[in-house]
């Protein structure tokens, strides 16, 4: 009995060593990274909304939006496929930019410390960095 024990725990040790080496050899390189993302309306001052999300390593933005999406029913989006640029943010949550009134939904990376980036690409295009804050703001142009 006392034998049985043991060897369960040797094989146990020995499946947590080998899974701590698995993810040691992966770490920095496939893992997905957690991301967070601030729903921010300049013009209507509705209370801001901010989400986590996971990306994949290396994915686009634009996948870890569509995860959060699926996952949290407080967050609903539309892109308008553009042939040259790929994906342009329209809606968020039922509020859509407009060409009349020149309203958009602009991309933003929080880079801590005040330091607020404007990407020069779009959702499709641009890769968060771990633990980006990442800001939709719904601002004029
Ligand atoms: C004007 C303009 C805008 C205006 C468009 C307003 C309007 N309805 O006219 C506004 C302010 C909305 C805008 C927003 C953004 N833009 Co812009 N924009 C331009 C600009 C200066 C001119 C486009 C234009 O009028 N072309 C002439 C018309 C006749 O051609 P068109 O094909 O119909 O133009 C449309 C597209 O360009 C589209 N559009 C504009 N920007 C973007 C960005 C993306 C990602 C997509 C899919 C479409 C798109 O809007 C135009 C009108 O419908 C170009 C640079 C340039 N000189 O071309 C950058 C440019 C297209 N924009 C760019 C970017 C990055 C953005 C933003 C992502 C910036 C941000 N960080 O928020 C956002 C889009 C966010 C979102 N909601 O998805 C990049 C795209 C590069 C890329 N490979 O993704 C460009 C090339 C500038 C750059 N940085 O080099 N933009
Ligand atoms: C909403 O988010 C924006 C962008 O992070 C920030 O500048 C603003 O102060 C926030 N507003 C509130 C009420 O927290
Ligand atoms: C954009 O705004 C104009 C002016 O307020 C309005 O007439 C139009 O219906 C709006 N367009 C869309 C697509 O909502
Ligand atoms: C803000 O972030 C950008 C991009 O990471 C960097 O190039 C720039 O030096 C930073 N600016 C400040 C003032 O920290």
């Amino acid at each position: 009995m006392a034998l049985a024990v043991r060897t369960l725990v040797s094989i146990a040790s020995l499946f947590l060593v080998l899974c701590v080496l698995t993810s040691d050899t992966r770490a920095g390189t496939t893992e997905p990274s957690t991301i967070t993302m601030t729903v921010y309306n300049s013009i209507t001052n509705a209370p801001n909304k901010t989400f986590t999300t996971t990306t994949a390593y290396r994915g686009i933005l634009l996948g870890a939006m569509r995860r959060l999406s699926m996952n949290n029913k407080g967050f609903r989006f539309t892109v308008t496929e553009n042939n040259d640029y790929g994906p342009f943010l329209t809606t968020i949550n039922g509020v859509s930019g407009n060409d009349t009134k020149h309203t958009y939904w602009e991309l933003l990376v929080d880079k801590g410390n005040g330091n607020v980036t404007v990407p020069d690409v779009g959702v499709g295009c641009y890769i968060p960095n771990p633990n980006d804050h990442i800001i939709f703001k719904f601002t004029h142009w």
